[in-house]
């Protein structure tokens, strides 16, 4: 029995179309599917997801789900499920507890749900499912925890945690966590890092944050790009999509705020404007926080910038632009447009934020386009067949997947887009292995 809470379920059928629709731009992870079909290497395999619930998640479970395994989803925001898609998944045998618009309870509840499932395998983007196990397991209690384990109940979670086989994640977020979490001597399980394939930040991370992003944006205001100046807080391959394509959107400055030297260096040579948030708070039409780290834009910012300013996140939580401080300070708010809410500051000036200061594209727009999570998720696919195929011989460590399954999701895109490349030729191959040969 499919177990679901979902907002409508009456929603499948306007569902379906849309995952039809992704399926028809993910010609890589549908290869895969016809192949996990045949040889059904997930059977018997349960998998507690926290992803977006987007059409193109849809994909990928219902690929999981090809393959043999019985997923249970999670969302992986408040703010990011597509509740049609969510419907249609439950139709797919899915287990789905995922509506737009949860609380942070509800939310930490669909966490709980998917904990569940007693899992061989998390997936995550964010950390939340591996994350909130962990630290249950640890007995350390907040919030997370608090309303994960109201769904999840009472069980021996030290057990639990120790028979996952591994973990995926999918963001750089929530790859650092998992990080730290090693470098503590917390870490229970194997960890593959998908954000660190080239196949999935080279591509999904910058163009693809950078086409939704402004997607987000510009559903949520309809402001015209051209002439505005652009501030994009961090240059790391989401900052460097969205000042990329902030210029060929017509802005008429894009000024990067950086704190590492080199990543500022290079915003300088790509011939960006660089300056401390302090001095571009004032110059800013459009802010695009993009760090993962907290307080980028704080209250001190805020009180500079001009009557008008736009503000959004597109990092994958919602702590880069200090809300609660917005929230603290202001004379009034209203609600301007879905999505847009009015703050009256202290010096009469207005500034506008965009969808709570969640991430702006996956919650007003709807993600990052099919294509380039065409090669995300096939990672994440390839990731969960990794771990099985390589159960017991990982540590508790975080892993990048091999370079070969990079390279030959790179090659399949490829093929789809009836792209050639050249081979190298022996000798060229002798010769770029060599150390002998020179002048
Ligand atoms: N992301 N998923 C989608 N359409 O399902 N769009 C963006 C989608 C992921 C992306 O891979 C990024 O790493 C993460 O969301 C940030 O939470």
């Amino acid at each position: 029995m499919v177990e679901y809470k979902v907002r409508d379920a009456s929603l499948a059928a306007k569902g379906r179309l849309q995952v039809e629709w992704a399926e028809m731009h993910m010609p890589v992870l549908m290869s895969i599917r016809e192949r996990f079909s045949r040889e059904k290497p997930l059977k018997g395999v349960r998998i507690a997801a926290s992803l977006h619930v987007t059409k193109e998640t849809a994909v990928l479970v219902k690929t999981l789900a090809a393959g043999g395994a019985e997923v249970y989803l999670a969302p992986s925001n408040p703010l990011s499920t597509q509740d049609d898609v969510a419907a249609a998944l439950v139709e797919e045998g899915i287990h789905v507890y995922a509506w737009k618009g949860m609380s942070v309870r509800e939310y930490y509840n669909a966490i709980g749900f998917a904990i569940s499932s007693e899992p061989h395998i998390t997936l995550d983007d964010g950390g939340d499912v591996a994350g909130t196990l962990h630290k249950l397991a640890l007995g350390i209690s907040d919030e997370s925890t608090k309303y994960a384990l109201e769904t999840a109940g009472v069980r021996d979670y030290v057990k639990l945690v120790k028979s996952v086989l591994g973990g995926t994640e999918e963001t750089t977020t929530g790859v650092i966590r998992f990080r730290a979490m090693e470098r503590d001597g917390k870490l229970m399980y194997p960890i593959i890092a998908v954000n660190d394939s080239y196949t999935k930040y080279l591509f999904d991370n910058r163009y693809g944050t950078g086409q939704s992003t402004w997607d987000g944006v510009i559903r949520a205001t309809n402001v015209l790009v051209a002439g505005k100046v652009v501030v994009v807080a961090g240059y790391g391959w989401v900052g460097r999509g969205v000042a990329m394509r902030a210029r060929g959107l017509g802005a008429r400055r894009v000024i990067v705020t950086e704190v590492n030297p080199i990543r500022a260096l290079e915003a300088v040579f790509d011939g960006f404007e660089v300056m401390p948030m302090s001095e571009a708070a004032e110059l800013g039409d459009i802010f695009i926080t993009a760090t993962g780290d907290i307080r980028v834009i704080g209250l001190e910012h805020m009180l500079k910038m001009k009557n008008g300013a736009v503000l959004a996140n597109t990092g994958h939580f919602n702590v880069e632009i200090d809300v609660e401080a917005l929230e603290k300070n202001s004379i009034s708010k209203r609600e301007i447009r879905p999505f847009v809410v009015e703050y009256t500051l202290t010096n009469g000036r207005k500034v506008y934020l965009l969808a709570e200061g969640r991430l702006v594209n996956l919650s007003v727009a709807e993600g990052h386009p099919s294509e380039v999570m065409d090669m995300s998720f096939s990672n994440q696919a390839l990731a969960s067949e990794y771990i099985l195929r390589n159960a017991g011989r990982l540590q508790p460590r975080v892993y990048r997947l091999p370079q070969e399954i990079d390279e030959e999701i790179a090659r399949l895109k490829l093929a789809s887009m009836g792209i050639k490349i050249d081979t190298l030729t022996e000798e060229q191959a002798r010769y770029i292995s060599s150390w002998e040969s020179g002048t």
